[in-house]
């Protein structure tokens, strides 16, 4: 383990911090740049490969890692490409920036505009988004619109405005989205200094799984690696059109952030299982509760219920039998615990305990011997 002092020495009686320039500057030569567009930056991105220390184990795999996208500023990994979206629509002279949103996209919109200058305006469907996201959304000045439909219908209203008004649409049916979100592929290769044999993530509007089948790709085009990753997509067995084959009139499930019907992004997603021998399977919202405890209890990382959707579904592949037990795996964790408080606190009813405000009282409630 590296000390403070050794610290200390390397950086020359400073800090030594790394100073990541966000996703623009970094990587400039995989984006659709211009002289012109604006390099503004929360220096979103450059997220960590976290090592499972438990997990692995229970999956039967060689190695395990969790691209924990809950890191950046917003909380969800859908900075990288919103601040590519946003300084596209800065560039291009746009004033209001629409997007739907089941939550995570509203906050990074709403973030990234105001760091950019421009109005924002957000469709949730009402009632069904964590509180955290709404919070982000509210206090970074966004217009919010409740929408009295699922997200399905909020998007198609956007969709047809956009068409129609100078505004700029931010939903990932924005190509810039898919070119900011497939820098992740660049960070999972760069940080492992090889491909792994499996990317897992969670599907709902089907964008991040396309770009990051997008980044792979490019990579393996310009010669810098050699073999591809399999794709595995996951959904909630009650919002899994993909799997179905079919659009969900009315997706349900406790992982909101995935709560979607008809995803945007269809035929990326399946071109992205196809390509790369992968598959898109479902997981019950047990399994997704059961894998966020875990990675809570037993990792140290905190998601939203969306997220674990990557690891239930590396577990379940598990038990059927997919692993022989060498392979390198990357569980995306798309967001962070804290978007959700709701449902996290829900899961722990009854575990505060009360105390008085007394020494006496606290050891006695623990049990504590000398
Ligand atoms: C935590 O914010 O669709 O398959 O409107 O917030 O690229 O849609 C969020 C999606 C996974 C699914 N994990 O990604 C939105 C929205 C989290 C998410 C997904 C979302 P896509």
């Amino acid at each position: 383990m590296v000390c403070y002092e050794e610290l200390k020495i390397k950086g020359k009686g400073g800090l030594n911090l790394l100073r990541w320039p966000g996703i623009l500057a970094y990587f400039a030569e995989y984006l659709p740049l211009t002289g012109k567009t604006p390099l503004i930056t929360l220096h979103e991105g450059n997220t960590p490969l976290i090592a499972s220390s438990s997990l692995a184990r229970k999956a039967g795999v060689g190695s395990l890692f969790f691209k924990f996208e809950g890191m950046n500023p917003t909380g969800s990994f859908k900075d990288r490409g919103m601040v590519v979206a946003i300084a596209k629509a800065r560039e291009e002279g746009k004033e209001v920036v629409m997007c739907a949103s089941t939550g995570n996209t509203s906050a990074s919109a709403a973030a990234y505009a105001k760091k950019a200058g421009l109005s924002c305006v957000v469709l949730i469907p009402q009632g069904k988004i964590a509180l955290g996201k709404l919070s982000q959304a509210l206090m970074h000045g966004a217009r919010v619109l409740a929408v009295r439909g699922n997200f399905d219908q909020a998007l198609a209203v956007v969709r047809s405005i956009t068409s129609s008004y100078p505004v700029a649409l931010v939903n990932s049916i924005n190509p810039y989205r898919i070119e900011g979100q497939k820098t992740a592929s660049f960070e999972v290769v760069e940080w492992l200094s090889g491909v792994p044999d499996f990317l897992a993530l969670p599907v709902g509007n089907a964008g991040n799984i396309t770009a990051y089948w997008k980044g792979f790709k490019e990579l393996w085009e310009r010669g810098k690696i050699s073999v591809l990753p399999k794709m595995l997509g996951f959904q909630a067995a009650g919002a899994c059109p993909l799997v179905l084959g079919r659009p969900v009139e009315n997706p349900h499930t406790v992982a909101t952030a995935i709560r979607i019907g008809n995803p945007a992004s269809w035929k990326g997603a399946m071109a992205a299982k196809e390509e790369s021998g992968g598959l898109i399977d479902t997981v019950t919202d047990e399994e997704i509760l059961a894998a966020q405890r875990m990675l809570a209890e037993e990792e140290g990382i905190f998601v939203e219920p969306a997220s674990a959707a990557s690891v239930a579904g590396v577990l379940k592949k598990a038990r059927e039998g997919l692993f022989q037990g060498r392979e390198t795996v990357v569980c995306v964790l798309t967001g962070h615990g804290l978007k959700d408080p709701d449902i996290a606190i829900k899961q722990c009813e009854g575990r505060v305990e009360e105390v008085g405000a007394s020494q006496e009282e606290v050891i006695q409630i623990l049990g504590l011997s000398v």
